[in-house]
């Protein structure tokens, strides 16, 4: 039986009190409720802090460049559709170096959990702004408070059709164990945004400011995933209360489901020929 020990990896280089500490452990207790085992998994990163959060697990890992998580993990989903893939990014990586990545991802519908770290600075760069951050945000690089509009992941992903939108929030680490199960067992591209504090380098959005503000969408009544104008109200809602939980789904098909060379088998379990092959390559040389 897989335990959170067998997940365990090496050494964290993290600042204390970092909210990555507690995605982390919400991660490895959501894949363990899945009962996947380690080699089942492959998450696949980029640069900044929270792409170093595959580093701290014992799993399959692929860390490549910043921005780029969602190309290399859908090859590798194509390449594998048994496995699952587990793309991990920050809020520079996944809303501004990779936005591109986003879009096509959310509109191929690759059955992909995308766990973005939204700390909504760079962190590992030391504290600039990044694409989430608010509106006055003091940094080294915007010394007279940043003044461009925030972009809000959660209404991109709704307004292009994404078929699984959610919040988490790391301080609240059962709820977004529960957000990241669900995630995976999505049949499609699964965006789960983390609200997620950095200590170091964002002084405006600590454990206080949103301790006050966050609250479960499903507090009072079940909250339906369904409705895409609800959903998109509570995509708005941000300053005195903020949503968490899923705020949209829909149902679509998935990428890998709609290939036909997928129907039979994985890529990697079936047979090629290397004679057939070199035929196709050759076609290309004079
Ligand atoms: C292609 C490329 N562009 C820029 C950088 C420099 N860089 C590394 S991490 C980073 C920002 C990290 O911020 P974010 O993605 O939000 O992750 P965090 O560290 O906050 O978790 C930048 C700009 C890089 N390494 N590679
Ligand atoms: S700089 Fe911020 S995001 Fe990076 S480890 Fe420290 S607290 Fe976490
Ligand atoms: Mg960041």
């Amino acid at each position: 039986m897989v335990t959170i020990n067998d997940y365990e990896g090496g050494e964290t280089a993290w600042c204390p009190g970092c909210g990555n500490f507690q995605i982390l452990e919400a991660l490895k207790r959501g894949l363990v409720n899945l009962k996947l085992e380690p080699h089942q998994v492959l998450f696949v990163s980029g640069i900044g802090q929270a792409g170093k959060l595959p580093h701290y697990l014992k799993s399959n890992l692929f860390n490549g460049l910043h921005g780029r998580s969602l190309p290399v993990a859908t090859g590798a989903k194509i390449a594998n559709h048994e496995l699952t893939v587990i793309a991990i990014d920050g809020d520079g990586g996944g809303y501004g170096e990779g936005c591109n990545h986003l879009i096509h991802a959310i509109r191929r519908n690759i059955n992909l959990t995308y766990l973005v770290h939204n700390n909504q600075v760079y962190g590992l760069t030391k504290g600039q702004t990044s694409p989430t951050s608010e509106k006055g945000f003091i940094t080294k690089t915007t010394p007279e408070g940043n003044f461009l509009q925030p972009l809000n992941p959660i209404a991109l992903a709704i307004s292009l059709g994404a078929t699984f939108v959610a919040r988490g929030y790391s301080a609240r680490i059962s709820h977004l164990t529960k957000l990241i199960e669900e995630g995976i067992k999505h049949e499609g591209f699964a965006l789960i945004d983390v609200l997620q504090p950095c200590v170091s380098f964002n002084r405006l959005k600590t454990y206080k400011w949103y301790n006050k503000r966050v609250y479960d969408l499903n507090e009072d009544k079940e909250y339906d995933t369904s409705d895409k104008t609800v959903a998109f109200s509570k995509a708005q809602e941000w300053g005195e209360k903020i949503p968490i939980g899923i705020i949209y789904t829909s149902e679509k098909s998935s990428y890998e489901k709609q290939i036909s060379a997928l129907k039979t088998a994985p890529l990697i379990k079936q047979k090629y020929s290397m004679a057939k092959m070199k035929q196709i390559i050759d076609g290309f040389v004079q």
